[in-house]
C-alpha cells in the first residue's frame, strides 16, 4: 500500500506513465534467479538526473523506502525491494556521451548497459576493462552499486579502479557532481570510491565517468584440462609469468561442463576433471605464447584452442553458459555464494564445501566454477529451498575460517548481511553505520541490504 499522494506525487515527477503499480511492477520484484521475491509500492522511472533528485525529495518527504534498481541481475537480492518500497529504476538515464579519444574516458548514464559501453569503447579503439556474462542487461549504474568484478579483474582491477568520477543523488535530494575526468584529483575523500560497492545504501549513482584501457592486440583462448585442482591451481603462478598479458584464467570443473555441454547439445570439448580457460594476449601471435605458456606450464590434460572470434566466443560460451544452466537444475532456483579464497587453499576448499553441504543435505548438488586467477570461485547450491539458510551458513563459514572474503564481486545485498560479521570487525560495521547515518539519516535507501 503507497503512502496516501505518493504516488501522485510521483507521477507529478515523472508522469503517470512511468509509475508502474501492481501486475506492471512484477519484473522487478524478484532477483533473476527467482530466490528472492519481494513487493512494492510503485516502480519510478526517471528520466533525468534532475528527475530522479525530485524522485527521491518525495519519497523521502513520505518517508518512503528506495530500492535503486538497474537491470536487475543482481545474485544477492540487493535490488529486491520488499514491503512498501519504491523503485527508482534507473532504466531511462541512458546518455552515453563520446569516447573521450585523448584522455580515453567516457561518461555514461547509469541505466546504460555494461556492453553498449564495451561497444562504444571499441569503436572508438579502445576498451572498458569490465566485462561479464550479464553485460547485455546489466548496467553502468548497477555495476557500480556493486563494485562488479567480472572476467578481466586479474588484468585490470574491478569496477571501482576504473572509476575515474561520479554523479549521484543524495537522500535529501541535492546531486553531488564529480565527473571532470581528472585522473589525479587529490582533494580530500574518495566519494566515487566510497559508493562503488555501496549497493544502494547511501545515494542512487546517476551516471559515471569511466576510465578506458587500449584495445587489446589479437587474443587467444584455450580450454586446458587438468588431473585435479592442485595441479591447475599450481599452474596458475606460472602461466602468470609466461603470460603478461593474461586476460583471464576461469575455473570449470566436469560435472558443470557437462551439465552445460547436456544443456547445449554438445560434447565438452576436453574431458578432464578440471579445466581452466585461459585468454591472453602476447604480441603477433598469441595462440603460439599461449601453447607454450601452458606446455610449460605443468602436466596438462587436453586442450582446446580458440583462435578466431568464432572460435573463441564458443570457448567462452562453456564458462559463461554456467549460471543460466545452474538456474535450471531445480528443483529451486540455486543457493549463489560468491566467494575468494586464498589461492593456496583453493584446491582443498572445493572437497570440504562439497563433504560440508552434503552432510548436511544429501540430495543437494554443489556446482563450483568462477574466476581461478583471482582466487573467485561461485559456489552454487542446488537442492535445498530459497529460505534454508543453513547452506550459506555451511559454506561461508567455512570461507571465513580459511581465510577468505564471504562476497567477491556480488556484494552482501539481503543474502549475506546476517554474515558480514564473518569478514568485518566490530570497529568496522560501526564505521559503515557512522558513514550511512552521515549520508541517509532516515534510513531510506536499500533498508535491509550490506548492513546487519
Ligand atoms: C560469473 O562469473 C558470474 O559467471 C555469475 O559472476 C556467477 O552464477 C554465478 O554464481
Ligand atoms: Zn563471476
Amino acid at each position: 500500500m503507497a503512502r496516501t499522494g505518493l504516488l501522485d506525487e510521483l507521477a507529478g515527477v515523472v508522469g503517470t506513465s512511468h509509475v508502474l503499480t501492481g501486475d506492471l511492477t512484477a519484473a522487478h520484484v524478484a532477483d533473476w534467479t527467482g530466490r528472492w521475491t519481494g513487493g512494492c509500492a510503485a516502480v519510478v522511472r526517471p528520466a533525468s538526473t534532475a528527475e530522479l533528485a525530485a524522485v527521491v525529495e518525495v519519497c523521502s518527504g513520505h518517508g518512503a523506502p528506495m530500492v535503486a534498481q538497474g537491470g536487475n541481475t543482481g545474485l544477492v537480492g540487493g535490488a529486491v525491494p520488499e514491503g512498501d518500497a519504491v523503485v527508482l529504476s534507473t532504466s531511462r538515464l541512458r546518455t552515453l556521451g563520446p569516447v573521450d579519444a585523448v584522455s580515453g574516458q567516457v561518461t555514461a548514464g547509469a541505466g546504460v548497459t555494461v556492453a553498449e559501453v564495451l561497444t562504444a569503447a571499441r569503436r572508438a579503439g579502445w576498451r572498458y576493462a569490465v566485462d561479464f556474462a550479464a553485460r547485455d542487461t546489466a548496467t553502468i549504474g548497477g555495476s557500480i552499486a556493486t563494485n562488479a568484478g567480472g572476467h578481466h579483474v586479474l588484468r585490470f582491477g574491478m569496477t571501482r579502479r576504473q572509476l575515474v568520477g561520479i554523479e549521484a543523488v543524495l537522500a535529501d535530494g541535492r546531486v553531488l557532481s564529480h565527473l571532470g575526468g581528472l585522473v589525479k584529483d587529490n582533494t580530500g575523500y574518495d566519494l566515487a570510491g566510497l559508493f562503488c560497492g555501496s549497493e544502494g545504501t547511501l545515494g542512487i549513482v546517476t551516471a559515471a565517468r569511466l576510465a578506458l584501457v587500449p584495445e587489446p592486440g589479437p587474443l587467444a583462448v584455450a580450454l586446458v584440462g587438468f588431473a585435479d585442482l592442485h595441479t591447475a591451481i599450481g599452474a596458475i603462478g606460472p602461466l602468470r609469468r609466461a603470460l603478461p598479458e593474461v586476460e583471464a584464467i576461469e575455473l570449470m570443473l566436469d560435472d558443470g561442463l557437462a551439465a552445460v555441454g547436456a544443456h547445449l547439445g554438445v560434447r565438452p570439448p576436453v574431458a578432464d576433471p578440471v579445466v581452466l580457460l585461459i585468454e591472453t594476449g602476447g604480441g603477433p601471435d598469441p595462440v603460439e605464447t599461449l601453447v607454450e605458456a601452458v606446455a610449460s606450464a605443468g602436466p596438462v590434460g587436453s586442450t582446446a584452442v580458440g583462435s578466431d572470434p568464432r572460435s573463441s566466443a564458443e570457448i567462452w560460451r562453456w564458462r559463461e553458459a554456467h549460471t543460466e544452466v545452474i538456474n535450471a537444475v531445480g528443483p529451486h532456483p540455486p543457493h549463489k555464494l560468491d566467494v575468494t579464497l586464498p589461492l593456496d587453499v583453493v584446491a582443498e576448499f572445493v572437497p570440504r564445501v562439497r563433504a560440508a553441504v552434503r552432510s548436511a543435505h544429501p540430495d543437494a548438488t554443489t556446482w563450483i566454477f568462477g574466476h581461478a586467477g583471482d582466487g573467485n570461485l561461485h559456489v552454487n547450491v542446488t537442492g535445498p529451498v530459497p529460505e534454508d539458510g543453513s547452506v550459506d551458513e555451511i559454506v561461508l563459514r567455512l570461507v571465513a575460517d580459511v581465510g577468505g572474503s564471504i562476497s567477491a564481486e556480488h556484494g552482501i545485498g539481503r543474502v549475506k548481511r546476517p554474515w558480514l560479521h564473518l569478514n568485518r570487525s566490530a570497529e568496522e560495521i560501526d564505521t559503515f553505520r557512522a558513514i550511512k547515518a552521515a549520508l541517509d539519516p532516515d534510513g531510506l535507501f536499500n533498508p535491509g541490504v550490506l548492513l546487519p
